[in-house]
């Protein structure tokens, strides 16, 4: 059967919001708070373990930051701090300060083109995506996507494939008419997990990730004159993934 859709993870994948988005959003959210925690460049990547900004922080405070004595109303204390930390990661992402990745504006615009059906599945709030989307992409990127999963509208996040397999019963397709695209290894445990094929580009937080049962792991997804490293994988002689590309390897597969 052919290629119909292609999945996006947004964080890590369309763009590199970790280190200089959502952490910084992080930080700032605890100084409005008047709390003393920072996350520096290096704890973040171990809180990355966890996904979920709620669910982060939770973890932070319970495996890194035990002596913190939890206040009795700490579930609406998170709830909080991470509404406020959307408000300061959106009100960064307004500034157009997070570009999209190498090849992303390429293949997503070639992927319509030739009438690619698009969707996100990804475990960030969805007013973080609407921003990525419209301030790093385009004023209409949002409406280019057929359905949007986001957040919480599944209880379980991932590494659980529950994201996708919501996204691809709203779109009524099965998952071997897709490819994901991801960046870390919750997520391609995810994706798999739900059946989907998937091509993993890395990134300073995810690139010592193991990947096991990917396509093909590449550091982007290359630009013409501008090849992407490839780590593992068969690209069949191109420097960058395009949509003849991904046809290629569905069809393998
Ligand atoms: C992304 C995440 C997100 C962001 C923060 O994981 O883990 O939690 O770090 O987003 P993935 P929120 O790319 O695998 O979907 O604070 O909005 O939850
Ligand atoms: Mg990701």
């Amino acid at each position: 059967m052919a290629l119909q859709a292609l999945i996006f993870d947004v964080d890590g994948t369309l763009a590199d919001t970790e280190r200089d988005g959502h952490r910084v959003a992080f930080n700032l959210a605890f100084r409005e708070f008047g709390l003393d925690w920072d996350w520096d460049v290096d704890l973040y990547g171990k809180l990355l373990a966890v996904t979920g900004g709620k669910e982060r922080i939770r973890y932070y405070v319970e495996s890194f930051n035990t002596d913190y004595a939890k206040p009795d109303n700490f579930d609406e204390l998170v709830a909080s701090l991470h509404k406020t930390k959307t408000r300061h990661y959106t009100e960064m992402l307004s500034g157009g300060r997070i570009p999209v990745r190498p090849g992303v504006r390429r293949l997503l615009d070639e992927a319509r083109k030739a009438g690619l059906r698009l969707a996100i599945a990804t475990t960030t709030t969805p007013d973080n995506v609407t921003a990525l989307l419209k301030y790093s992409l385009a004023e209409d990127a949002e409406s280019w996507f057929e359905v949007i999963a986001a957040g919480d509208i599944v209880p379980a996040k991932k590494p659980a494939p529950d994201i996708y397999f919501w996204t691809l019963e709203k779109m009524n397709l099965g998952p071997a008419d897709c490819i994901a695209f991801e960046d870390s290894e919750n997520g391609l445990k995810s994706s798999l997990a739900a059946g989907i094929q998937t091509l993993i580009t890395t990134n300073d937080y995810t690139a010592d990730h193991d990947f096991p049962g990917a396509i093909a792991i590449l550091s982007d997804l290359g630009e013409p004159g501008n090849a992407c490293q490839v780590f593992s994988g068969d690209m069949r002689g191109r420097g960058y993934v395009d949509v003849a590309l991904l046809k290629q390897w569905h069809a393998a597969a």
